[in-house]
């Protein structure tokens, strides 16, 4: 067994309660991992108390919930997080009320902390990270925390699409495959959008700027989302889809926030826009980052800085 896994493994069976974080803004890894290990962990210790805690996402509902979990629970508890780069990202902040913390994640660690902590970049996803550790420690595993696991990892490899999608992806995917889960009503619910979301696409079709060397942008505000009865979290339905027009290379996405500040998404299909994002209070992968924007003008300064960066890469 390796290490790491047989370290978190010997802490797990130590406590009585565990209680499972993530990230705010939950996608499906953060939730497939967090309410995967749950369920693994229930499956191979009935006798211990295990909960996952977080804001229970309305759009990802169709995958699981979150649990109460009260503040005594934290007493004497083991805090695993996972999938989460830094502590300011942890969704419910009493994950620091637990008597020890775990991290397990597959972001660059550029914010380390818990008293251990597992981090593999390489990996496609926390989901794979989790379904590896289940099968090094040999626990068992059934339908349910299978079709979360694999939910993670189609999500976060983009339906085993993206560069971080290895021969081991495959190989994790191709255990969990062996369980009998529902796999069309997996990629119904994943490929169902509602009305208003299809609607928001439309508006970023119709109203993105692209420029000659391929920059895109478009920027929502807070009327239209209103009109529209979103949320601002609703936006990430659409944060792909500049990237479906064969002329656009990088693209932000500008969401207004209700303080009047932006929430900018950075994509790219291959030139890294993470500097960019560092230097706008944000940060993330080399293709797909996340900045902060106080205002318009700034929105204007990131856009021009991703068309010097394409004008630059043309050279
Ligand atoms: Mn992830």
């Amino acid at each position: 067994m390796e290490a790491i896994v047989e370290k978190i493994l010997d802490k797990i069976t130590q406590y009585d309660k565990i209680i499972i974080h993530r990230h705010v803004r939950p996608d499906l890894d953060a939730i497939g991992s967090q309410i995967g290990l749950q369920n693994l962990l229930l499956l191979n210790y009935p006798e211990k108390k295990i909960m996952v805690t977080g804001y229970d996402e309305p759009n990802l509902h169709w995958l699981a919930g979150m649990n109460y979990v009260a503040d005594e629970d934290y007493q004497d508890a083991l805090v695993i997080v996972c999938d989460t780069a830094n502590r300011e990202r942890i969704d419910d902040q009493r994950y620091q009320n637990g008597k020890e913390l775990i991290k397990i994640d597959h972001h660059p660690d550029e914010a380390p902390y818990g008293d251990i902590s597992w981090v593999d970049p390489q990996a496609s996803s926390t989901s794979e990270m989790i379904t590896r550790f289940s099968r090094e420690a040999k626990l068992l595993m059934d339908v349910q925390t299978a079709r979360l696991l694999y939910a993670g990892i189609v999500g976060d490899t983009g339906r085993f699409l993206f560069p971080s999608t290895s021969s081991l992806t495959f190989e994790m995917a191709a255990y969990l495959r062996q369980f009998s889960i529902d796999f069309s009503d997996l990629s119904r619910q994943m490929d169902t959008i509602s009305l208003e979301i299809a609607k928001l696409q439309g508006y970023v079709y119709d109203n993105l700027e692209i420029d000659e060397n391929g920059a895109a942008r478009v920027t929502i505000r807070q009327d239209l989302l209103k009109q529209l009865k979103l949320k601002e979290t609703d936006t990430s339905a659409v944060v792909g889809a500049p990237g479906r027009i064969k002329e656009v290379q990088s693209w932000g996405v500008f969401v207004e926030q209700e303080d009047g500040g932006y929430r900018v998404r950075l994509r790219s299909k291959t030139i890294p826009i993470n500097e960019i994002a560092k230097q706008h209070d944000g940060g993330g992968h080399p293709l797909a980052s996340g900045a902060n924007s106080a205002n318009l003008e700034e929105n204007d300064q990131i856009y021009s800085e991703i068309q010097d960066l394409l004008k630059k890469s043309q050279k």
